[in-house]
């Protein structure tokens, strides 16, 4: 027993002992998907870090029954953490976050069937306690071993290494994991759920105390700004044209408008779509642009349901999915509308099941809603014919007249599909990203067009609206030599990349006849004004960024999260300001000199100044809106 003590430390054993249970618990008892081996090596190696992290701090007590006192609690708190965790996992499939504890439907919720979630075996958990317990209290008894001082230091210095080389070789797995944070399942696979409950502590905290400090006061300006500038009382010609009618809002992941009209290897690539954008019961929007940041398909949703902006950094899904809002959807609640989003994923990704209570949405059919099996999926799950065709038999159930929100997932990067799918060959550059791209969304216009045949059989067709939005670009900056080659064009310059952030927008009003292609320079921000006028809902006292597209008197400008924008005339990003029709910059460098142009080129140097101004301004109060939680200091219902 001396001997052994001296070989090995406690703290050590019991770092390895906690680190295994760790290790088995993720691996047998939370159903983590791990997709390559560096996630299972990453899996692997987190307990170890985790644990050792911990009980590495007990060679700091000088006394050695302080040093085992300690040890002993921090493996049965640490065992404690895990068990619930695991048994709130067995209830909502998600981590424990601490909003969602406190959150009180998913107490009762957690209360009436904690019994079903407690398993007998559940014990062995304990085993490891029990045994550093015993070995513990032995020790504290025996000779008092004192730690050298740089015994101390080399642990301390051990635990951060170790710290940080799990961080390292998270971040490679998922770069931005930590800024982005998109899933409490890679957070937990890649840091331990240790690390991620530190980190949630966190991020919580400084949300909480940014809304402490804010008391509404910072509202009636904002308010004025609106009312200046929203033009939000002004009806359009087509307010009300799809009164009562259900709206189908299909959500096309990473849709670019590039493909619209286009052709690769001499095939369309859109062939529905393109049918659409000359369809007389269509509305097509040729300039509409994504205002999305890190968020991606979260944020696309949020700015679309809020005519909100999202937040510079990080997801606003995640960040705030504890604020109030005003969303079309709770709007639309009120208005008679049953409303609900389809997305075979799981349904903690972008903290989404938290959110789309916040958001008003009644029901989010996730994964478990769909029958996903190996042969009906590719890359992140489900393919998108399955999707639609199951999507459909769920959508002929729903109460109406209702809004369902339907998120496709196929078109992904890395835009994998099988060969059974493809009906195009991808393209020829050196880029794979953007050659594996025309398939996959040959792929998605397919399952559209399928999707409007399987509606129509089913009877909805005619009594709904279809909207089609792409939610953000798939082709990133890092594929511009292959997008130059495939754009015929020499290079990419700042003006082509926000050109290049345009996704497509089809509003379809079946019978309606009178539409048509749609020039005006738009945005993601429009969409929520534009849908409820459609539906003939007056929303009149709302705080919104947003314009309706059918109006007339619209603002004048899209704004992009990093404070670019497009106008009629002008777009503006990396410091310059560019003439949209010819996309060369204004006032160039050279021209300066030339004393007989001078002040004429100040002049339209300027043009670009004022509307910067607004934007920021603009990006600013949306800010203050979701940083001070401003919307709990409205009631739109008195109005
Ligand atoms: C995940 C899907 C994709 O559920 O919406 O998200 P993205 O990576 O595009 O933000
Ligand atoms: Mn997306």
């Amino acid at each position: 027993m001396e001997l052994k003590r001296k070989n090995i430390p406690l703290f050590v054993l019991a770092t390895l002992l906690f680190g295994i249970k760790t290790y088995i618990v993720y691996r047998f008892m939370f159903s983590i998907e791990l997709e390559n081996i560096m996630q299972e090596v990453i899996l692997f190696i987190n307990p170890f870090v985790s644990a050792f992290l911990v009980f590495a701090l007990s060679v700091w007590f000088k006394k050695q029954t302080r040093q085992m006192k300690f040890l002993r609690y921090t493996a049965l708190v640490g065992t404690l953490i895990i068990y619930a965790n695991l048994v709130f996992y067995r209830s909502f499939t998600d981590f424990i976050t601490l909003p969602q504890l406190f959150q009180a439907s998913n107490a009762a919720d957690l209360g009436s069937s904690i019994l079903t979630l407690i398993k007998p075996f559940d014990i062995l958990l304990f085993a490891d306690v029990i045994f550093i317990w015993y070995l513990s209290k032995r020790r504290s008894e025996q000779e008092i071993v004192r730690y050298s001082k740089s015994g101390k230091v080399f642990a301390l210095a051990m635990s951060f290494v170790l710290l940080a080389g799990n961080f390292f070789l998270a971040e490679m797995e998922r770069p931005q994991l930590f800024t982005r944070a998109f899933d409490r399942e890679y957070l937990v696979k890649n840091i331990g759920l240790f690390n991620y409950h530190i980190y949630d502590l966190a991020t919580q905290a400084k949300a909480k105390t940014q809304r402490v400090f804010a008391d509404g006061n910072e509202l009636p300006e904002i308010q004025e700004y609106v009312d200046e500038n929203m033009k939000r009382n002004e009806k359009s010609e087509l307010f009300g044209v799809a009164k009562g009618k259900n709206v189908i809002f299909i959500n096309a992941e990473s849709l670019q408008s590039f493909v619209i009209n286009n052709k690769v290897n001499g095939e369309p690539i859109t062939p529905f779509l393109n049918r659409l954008t000359k369809d007389k019961d269509t509305f097509y929007f040729e300039n509409f642009y994504h205002q999305t940041e890190q968020g991606k398909t979260s944020d696309s949703e949020f700015i679309v349901e809020n005519s909100l902006y999202p937040l510079s950094r990080g997801a606003v899904f995640f960040t705030h999915g504890q604020n109030e809002f005003n969303a079309m959807p709770e709007i639309l609640g009120k208005n008679g509308y049953y409303t609900s989003v389809l997305h075979a994923n799981n349904k903690s990704f972008w903290n989404r099941d938290q959110m789309y209570q916040r958001l008003g949405i009644d029901h989010y059919y996730g994964e478990e809603s769909y029958e996903v099996t190996e042969e009906n999926s590719i890359g992140w799950g489900l393919k998108d014919k399955p999707f639609f065709e199951q999507s459909t038999k769920i959508l002929q159930k729903l109460q109406q007249p209702f809004y369902a929100k339907l998120i496709t997932l196929t078109n992904h990067f890395p835009f994998e599909l099988g060969e059974e799918d493809k009906s195009i060959e991808p393209y020829n550059s050196n880029s794979s990203t953007l050659n594996n791209y025309f398939p996959t969304v040959r792929y998605m216009d397919e399952s559209i067009e399928q999707f409007f045949n399987q509606l129509k059989k089913s009877g909805l067709y005619e009594n709904s609206i279809i909207v089609i939005m792409g939610d953000h670009n798939g082709i990133s900056a890092n594929h511009n030599r292959a997008m130059s080659q495939y754009l015929g064009k020499e290079e990419i310059t700042p003006y082509d990349q926000i050109q290049l952030q345009r996704v497509p927008l089809f509003v379809h009003i079946p019978g309606y006849g009178k539409g048509g292609v749609k020039s005006e320079v738009s945005g993601q921000i429009d969409v929520k004004p534009t849908l409820l006028n459609l539906l003939g809902i007056k929303n009149s006292d709302d705080i919104q960024f947003g314009n309706d597209l059918f109006s007339n008197n619209r603002k004048e400008f899209i704004a992009l999260r990093d404070g670019s924008f497009i106008s009629e005339d002008h777009m503006y990003t990396n410091n310059t300001c560019y003439d949209r029709k010819t996309g060369e910059p204004i006032a160039e460098e050279d021209n300066k000199n030339d004393s007989t142009g001078k002040e004429e080129n100040e002049k339209e140097k300027q043009v670009c100044d004022p509307i910067r101004e607004q934007v920021e301004k603009e990006l600013g109060y949306s800010d203050d809106l979701i940083y001070g939680d401003l919307f709990r200091f409205l009631d739109f219902d008195k109005k």
